[in-house]
């Protein structure tokens, strides 16, 4: 079964790492989000892409969950100690060699798609990483406090500003990748992983094409919820939901996926938000452990997903 994950940040990254236990590298895509995307004292930083890499790789540090285990940190000290704009974004050394290649490679106008495949199969990532533009579609919050490009406000103003809008004017303006296209349409399986729906799917979702290509996916399209009992189990979810007045329970999360998704998946402790979610549409609803603090639980989560695909596929039941 050909499988394709929208991906962001951590909960993108761990859903990435319960496919890769158990699909075939040839047979799996990863998408990855990148209006987190910045740059830092001259370098292009791809914090998601990055992320799911190193994930995948087994080099992440996973007290963080994000950056190289065991890093040191003497490139930023120095960029610190001469006031370099931008030094409040932790960047260890061997991060930064990362960026120094990336960088560099785009200069020489390589496309970030390219790049992020020399770069995965350097580090041992043999399913397909693709960015999901190679344009740059950076998310702006529009804040209380002024307007910020996202890391501003997530990393230096530790996404305290009270948000009163996303701006994704660039990713409008950008493309998917034909990468990325035809990845979702030879899918069988398409799986939005339970990354924060506004700040990780959405800035995916408002890319020129990626709708459409989601709609015409004919794979089976489910969406993960990354709520478990009202909560997210990392960031800021909840608070920036509130503050956008956009809701913040299961219904309201499945119903921005309503235009393409054939399913959702609710977290199996909370199985009273079936009938909720059901009430609203053509959605299939089902329960399931989305907990993934581990390669196991992640594995776990994957396998029921691919389970319910095939079920699917083999009843030919839609909804
Ligand atoms: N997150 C933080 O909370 N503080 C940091 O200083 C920080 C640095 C950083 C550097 C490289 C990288 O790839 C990720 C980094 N992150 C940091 C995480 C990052 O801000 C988030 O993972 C996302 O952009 C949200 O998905």
């Amino acid at each position: 079964m050909k499988v394709a994950v929208l991906a962001g940040g951590v909960g993108g990254a761990r859903m990435a790492l319960g496919f890769a236990e158990i699909v075939p590298p040839g047979d799996l895509s990863i998408i990855v989000n990148v209006g987190d995307d910045d740059r830092f004292h001259g370098l292009y930083v791809c914090p998601d892409l990055d992320t799911v890499l190193y994930t995948l790789s087994g080099v992440v540090d996973r007290t963080q969950s994000w950056g190289v285990a065991d890093d040191s940190t003497r490139a930023l000290e120095v960029l610190r100690k001469l006031d370099s704009p931008g030094g409040w974004m932790k960047l260890g050394d061997a991060d930064l060699g990362l960026h120094l290649y990336r960088t560099s490679r785009l200069a020489q106008g390589a496309s970030l798609t390219a790049v992020t495949e020399e770069v995965s199969h350097r580090f041992g990532v043999h399913c397909a990483l693709l960015p999901a533009s190679d344009e740059e579609c950076p998310t702006m919050v529009e804040a209380a406090t002024g307007l910020l490009r996202f890391q501003e406000w997530f990393v230096r103003d530790r996404a305290s500003p009270t948000v009163k809008q996303l701006g994704f004017q660039a990713a409008r303006k950008a493309r998917i990748t034909d990468r990325v296209r035809a990845s979702l349409l030879a899918a069988d399986l398409v799986v939005l992983a339970p990354s924060n729906p506004y700040l990780s799917i959405l800035p995916m979702l408002e890319i020129g094409g990626m709708r459409d290509a989601l709609q015409q996916a004919p794979g089976l399209k489910v969406a993960v919820s990354p709520l478990i009992g009202g909560r997210a189990i990392k960031g800021p979810l909840v608070k920036l939901m509130s503050d956008l007045g956009a809701g913040s329970s299961n219904s309201d999360i499945a119903a921005s996926y309503s235009d393409f998704a054939d399913a959702f998946v609710v977290d199996e402790g909370d199985s009273r938000d079936v009938a909720n979610v059901s009430h609203q549409g053509a959605l299939r609803v089902a329960a399931m452990p989305t907990l993934i603090p581990d390669a196991p639980r992640a594995e776990e989560l994957a396998r029921r997903l691919l389970d319910f695909a095939s079920t699917r596929r083999t009843t030919g039941a839609a909804g």
